[in-house]
């Protein structure tokens, strides 16, 4: 079977820091931007699915920095931070997708924060209606609900928003703020269903109650137990369905997962994730994995890095198929 690689050394929707910095990062290729994919690859990821799980790979070994698409300037537009930096670089990652799903072959996104997830999932949902005729399901694996529109966030984040934008809920003309999502790019909001919330903003809990969309947050997973969630989880999606899997690492406890942007304490036990990622691949029907917000820069310590490294390849390895017999 034939796998894509996007390796994407990109945080600008995360981004604490102007963009002016971003850029400088970018160049310097210090301070995490690539971090992530890197670190994901030389633990040997990429080897390991072509070598043990015999997947035959295209696409990067090496990471994006996208640095050309980083604008010197880029000041908020309507509430959010780096902007064009973000809208930029997801229309040329959804390209990336489009491209490899296109070809039929499964795509395995690196990131990189979960504003990326816009590109991914818009490039998913485009080559599945062209290739298919048929529109995608997203399982998003998160501590967050990510659905934010750019007026309900507090922080002006657009890793904070991905799933306002790939379902239309948060709408722009403007090309170069988002504006290039078009409608066979988008996603139904029926087709959307999360595991493993527990961090959701006030506005965002309106947005999830307004729009009647499925979501199983930790209590659910204590109160039912996660082979129970998973299956109601997929239930809601229905068969034959393309999966594309979005998947936050820190949807897993800080435990198993320390080295993230916004970890939130009480969260999935790593075998918990293994178990979703084995469940999703068990389908038949997983056309994309994104693994986002690794980020080995933000560790207080050396094995906190590595953990969240070593987690993240579990993740992949098992929505590929490692595990199970
Ligand atoms: C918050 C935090 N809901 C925001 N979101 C995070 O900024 O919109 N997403 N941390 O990963
Ligand atoms: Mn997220
Ligand atoms: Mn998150
Ligand atoms: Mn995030």
């Amino acid at each position: 079977e034939d796998i894509g690689v996007v390796a994407v050394g990109f945080s600008g929707g995360q981004t604490r820091v102007a963009t002016s910095q971003l850029t400088k990062m970018a160049w310097q290729c210090k301070a995490g931007v690539d971090a992530a994919p890197k670190a994901l690859i030389e633990s040997g990821l990429l080897t390991q699915l072509r070598d043990e799980l015999n997947y035959k790979l295209h696409g990067d070994d090496e990471v994006h920095l996208y640095t050309d698409l980083v604008p010197k300037e880029d000041p908020p537009y309507r509430n959010m931070k780096n902007p064009m930096a973000v809208s930029n670089v997801t229309q040329k990652l959804c390209d990336q997708v489009y491209s490899h799903a296109k070809e039929g072959r499964l795509v395995l996104t690196l990131g990189g924060d979960h504003s990326i997830a816009i590109g991914t999932i818009a490039g998913s949902a485009k080559a599945m209606r062209e290739r298919l005729g048929r529109e995608i399901a997203v399982i998003w694996v998160d501590a967050h609900a990510d659905i934010n529109t750019p007026e309900s966030s507090d922080s002006g984040n657009v890793h904070g928003m991905p799933v306002a934008f790939v379902t239309g809920l948060a709408k722009e003309k403007k090309p170069e703020y988002f504006g290039w999502l078009q409608d066979d790019h988008l996603l139904s909001v029926k087709k959307l269903v999360y595991i493993g919330l527990r961090d959701v903003d006030p506005g965002e809990k309106r947005i999830l109650r307004e729009n009647g969309i499925k979501a199983f947050s930790m209590f659910d997973i204590d109160k039912h137990g996660i082979g129970r969630v998973v299956e109601m989880a997929l239930a809601h999606i229905g068969n034959d369905t393309p999966i594309h899997l979005s998947f936050d690492v820190d949807a897993l406890d800080p435990m198993w997962a320390p080295s993230t942007g916004t970890p939130v304490r009480g969260g999935l036990t790593l075998r918990e994730g293994d178990f979703i990622c084995e469940s999703v691949h068990q389908t038949g029907s997983l056309v994309a994995v994104d693994l986002v917000e690794v980020n080995p820069s933000l560790a207080t310590d050396h094995v906190g890095a590595s953990e969240t490294v070593r987690a993240g390849c579990s993740l992949v390895r098992c929505a590929l198929g490692e595990s199970l017999l």
